[in-house]
């Protein structure tokens, strides 16, 4: 088995499946900009996955999609430094997907507790397309040879699989052509839970838009849903250790550490002892100041849709032209008469 040796190279997707929120963020976003001029960094808003879950309406599927390009750009995201773009513009991503259908199991599939949960009781109602997900994200990872995928913690497992369907292709053609892509979770805020519920990650899809901060909510927005933000009786305490079983707690701290750039042991120094009375404000006024100017540089780049579109077409060049040559290598490997 002899292939390349892999260059380090980061990939990561965000899906438009609605605003973005704080999750999305802190989990995701604000680590993606810190990754930049460390190595290659390939951003994607993977649109072909913003349809397995249900079919949006063609126009909120578009503003979806360019808010999403809005929301990177205004975090940090340097669309000359990064390649940033959306996934159906380059097709090699659906085509790779439909070799790693055929790769993967159906038992691998079944594991997947994302499928599970978005599936619930209902799954003979879920699209095959929302069950075959996880093999179109090996796709979007290994047609690039990423080397590193920086995600929240929901997404390790499906992470993992891609590893798997890389090993399995590997072997059973015997080459060494896809890297075991490590998934990065790092920082107080991989999983920044619901506003509403302690035990419930924060996410786009949430019913209670109360659940979520949305990139796009403005200060009394924040400051209401902070306000409201279920908690517990008990003052804060002095060290991590006391924030066990206090799930709700923890979630406010961990995002407090997160917006500051501290650790959540630096923060209780300053704020055990503290009621919520006292701190949610102090966690509101943080909020918005680091999201205010994110959430208005949106709203300008808003404006602006062929200006989006442009920074999306020049990306997708740039990613076709090094999947292109991956993709073509795997049809040789697979025997596919080109
Ligand atoms: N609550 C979260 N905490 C930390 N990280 C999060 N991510 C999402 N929610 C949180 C991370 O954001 C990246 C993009 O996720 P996605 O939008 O592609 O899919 P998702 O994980 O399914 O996010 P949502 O918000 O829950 O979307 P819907 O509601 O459409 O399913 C990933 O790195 C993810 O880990």
């Amino acid at each position: 088995m002899s292939e390349a040796a892999f260059t380090p190279r980061i990939f990561s997707g965000i899906q438009p499946s609605g605003g973005l929120t704080l999750g999305n963020y802190l989990g995701a976003i604000k680590r993606f900009v810190a990754e930049q001029g460390k190595m290659e960094t390939i951003y994607c808003i993977v649109d072909q996955h913003a349809i397995t879950a249900t079919l949006p309406e063609p126009g909120t599927l578009r503003r979806n999609t360019r808010e999403l390009a809005a929301g990177y750009i205004a975090s940090g995201i340097d669309p000359e430094q990064s390649i940033l773009f959306n996934q159906s513009q380059v097709a090699e991503h659906a085509q790779l997907g439909w070799i790693f259908n055929c790769v993967a199991r159906m038992g691998w599939m079944q594991r997947m507790t994302q499928w599970k949960d978005k599936a619930g009781k209902n799954s003979q109602n879920a699209s095959l397309g929302l069950f075959a997900y996880p093999a179109l994200m090996a796709a979007d990872i290994l047609l690039y040879h990423a080397t590193h995928v920086p995600v929240g913690e929901d997404q390790k497992q499906h992470v993992e699989l891609t590893r798997d369907i890389a090993a399995k292709f590997n072997h059973d053609y015997g080459v060494a052509f896809f890297p075991l892509a490590e998934p990065v979770i790092e920082g107080v805020a991989t999983r920044v839970m619901s506003l509403r519920d302690g035990s419930k990650k924060m996410s786009k899809s949430d019913p209670s838009d109360m659940s979520r901060i949305n990139m796009t909510d403005d200060a009394d927005a924040i400051a209401t849903k902070i306000r409201k933000a279920k908690t517990d009786p008990d003052a804060l305490p002095s060290e991590a250790a006391g924030l066990e079983g206090r799930s709700e707690a923890r979630n406010l701290v961990n995002i407090y550490a997160a917006l500051s750039d501290r650790d959540v042991d630096s923060v209780l120094r300053d704020v055990g002892g503290k009621a919520f009375s006292e701190f949610k404000p102090m966690l509101s006024d943080l909020a918005v100041e680091k999201l205010a100017p994110i959430s208005s540089e949106m709203a300008r780049l808003m404006q602006q849709p062929d200006e989006i579109d442009a920074i999306l077409s020049r990306g997708a060049d740039r990613a076709r032209a090094i999947a292109a040559p991956i993709l073509a290598r795997t049809y040789e490997i697979v025997g596919m008469v080109r």
